[in-house]
């Protein structure tokens, strides 16, 4: 067992208790996760390939075009898990792009879905470098929407390190478990702002059967 496959178990436990909503897993990591979700505790859980279809173990299991989608958004019934080149401790994401925004040094994504998705339904991130760069005391532009702006629901951010949510009285980041090998210390020095430690626990790993889910899913080990 590798790092990497107790980040795929930490993604798809983002979905316990789901029951049928669309996933809509970003990247690969938490698309292995949404998918080891879905033959584990979540057999109902509807898949996207983030395009057109809905994607079962067999391939091609429904039609799903982008105005549907919307609808689903609207509806609230849809967990999406978006990447992140920016996060705050109150769950603000940027993916739009870096510094001053009359004359950005970087141009990335443009918001794409995450305002909507943000402000309609449970979003949670993935991020597989955790880092002060990503963990910033404020996003040079907010593109999905925190803790701090209304009434929103950013469950959890799952990264290399550890997992985060915003189970606090403030709806501030809150360390929930590092993985295993991984320290308090290590989350804290990579992370640019104060992060609620509480009783933070340790990661749970794969179990043997998600672990042989795991490689069966991504048998040419992309994930490493
Ligand atoms: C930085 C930083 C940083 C990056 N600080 N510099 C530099 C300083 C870096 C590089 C350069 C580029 C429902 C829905 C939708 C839809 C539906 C509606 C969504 C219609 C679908 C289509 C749509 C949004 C989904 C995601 C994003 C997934 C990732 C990426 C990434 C990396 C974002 C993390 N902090 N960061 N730089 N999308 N993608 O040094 O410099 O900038 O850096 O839900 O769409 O429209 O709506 O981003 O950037 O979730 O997670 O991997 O762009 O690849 O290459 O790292 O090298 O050029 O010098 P990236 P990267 P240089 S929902």
């Amino acid at each position: 067992m590798s790092r990497i496959d107790v980040c795929v178990a930490a993604c798809a436990d983002l979905f316990l208790g789901s029951g049928e909503i669309l996933a809509s897993p970003m990247g690969l990591i938490p698309q292995l996760g949404a998918k080891l979700a879905r033959l584990t505790n979540e057999p109902d859980l509807l898949l996207s390939d983030g395009e057109a279809y809905l994607l079962g173990e067999n391939g091609i299991e429904g039609w799903l075009p982008y105005r549907k989608v919307f609808d689903v958004v609207a509806h609230g019934r849809r967990h999406v898990v978006m990447g992140a080149n920016q996060l705050d401790r109150f769950g603000n994401q940027n993916i739009s792009c870096i510094g001053d925004h009359d004359k950005p040094t970087r141009q990335l994504l443009g918001f794409r879905g995450a305002p909507g998705n943000t402000v309609n339904h449970r979003t949670s991130y993935w991020v597989p470098k955790h880092s002060k760069r990503v963990f910033v005391p404020r996003v040079d532009v907010v593109s999905g929407v925190g803790h701090d702006r209304g009434f929103h629901h950013v469950y959890r951010v799952v990264t290399n390190l550890c997992v985060l949510d915003f189970d606090t009285p403030d709806g501030s980041m809150r360390l929930v478990s590092t993985h295993p090998g991984v320290t308090v210390e290590e989350v804290l020095d990579n992370t640019g702002f104060p992060l609620d430690i509480g009783e933070a626990g340790r990661t749970r790993e794969p179990t043997p059967r998600e672990l042989e889910l795991i490689d069966k899913l991504d048998p040419d080990h992309a994930r490493d």
